[in-house]
């Protein structure tokens, strides 16, 4: 199995969240690194789907992984085995990453030629979505089984994406997720947010999110 650097980040000391992540965006701007900060609860898919969007994207852009969790580092080993730039971020027991924590991410990635930074945040639907971290976009995951109420639940996290993926569709026969109704939910919360079914089992629905993505880092180097 391939080493992965596992950084303990610390416990940010600024008060002024909002001020470190608008810093932080200018920075990476200048270097040309575009942040995906990708949130959704435990297990609905963001490792796997990062896996299937780095096998699309990886002739495209250079990519490089920050995998945050409370422990382990199973996630960034799932990453490296796809051959991108991985490091595993411990957040010290917290439930999200704020600006300097991802700076810290940031800094131990070393983003040299990297292009596009993808941030994995801690599994939780409330924290992360509190904390702006410097990313230029937001993402979320809401898979099948969590049902189609969680925007009515979970208002910030769903106000706050600029993209929501529905994942595992394949499963979809067997829960009583109403797509329409789920689409109305995060329409109430955030207008503008796209919303992409997909499945990061089967592929479907990757390209879509793939070339979505592609656009928003093309455009953002305009
Ligand atoms: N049926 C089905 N299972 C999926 C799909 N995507 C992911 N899974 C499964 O869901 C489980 C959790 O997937 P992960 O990718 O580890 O989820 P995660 O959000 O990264 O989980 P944490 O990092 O622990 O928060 C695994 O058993 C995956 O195989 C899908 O599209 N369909
Ligand atoms: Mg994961």
């Amino acid at each position: 199995m391939k080493d992965v650097r596992v950084l303990e980040i610390k416990q940010s000391v600024f008060a002024d969240n909002d001020k470190q992540a608008d810093q932080l965006r200018a920075e990476l701007k200048e270097k040309g690194v575009f942040l995906l900060n990708l949130m959704s609860s435990p297990g609905s898919g963001k490792t796997t789907t990062l896996t299937r969007t780095i096998e699309l994207l990886k002739d495209t852009f250079k990519i490089g992984v920050m995998e945050a969790d409370i422990d382990s580092d199973v996630d960034a080993h799932t990453i490296a085995a796809t051959g991108a730039k991985a490091i595993q971020l411990h957040t010290g027991g917290m439930c999200h990453l704020d600006a300097e924590m991802t700076r810290q991410g940031i800094e131990g990635l070393e983003v040299g030629d990297v292009e596009l930074a993808i941030l994995e945040n801690v599994g939780n639907l409330v924290c992360p979505a509190e904390f702006d971290t410097g990313a230029s976009k937001n993402a979320m995951i809401l898979s099948v089984p969590e049902g189609h109420d969680k925007p009515l639940k979970y208002p910030l996290m769903f106000s706050i994406c600029d993209v929501v993926l529905i994942n595992k569709m394949d499963v979809m026969p067997y829960f009583d997720f109403d797509m329409e109704k789920c689409k109305e939910y995060i329409a109430m919360r955030n207008p503008n947010a796209k919303v992409i079914p997909i499945c990061a089992k089967t592929g479907e629905g990757m390209e879509a999110w793939a070339n979505w993505l592609k656009e928003q880092v093309q455009q953002w180097n305009k």
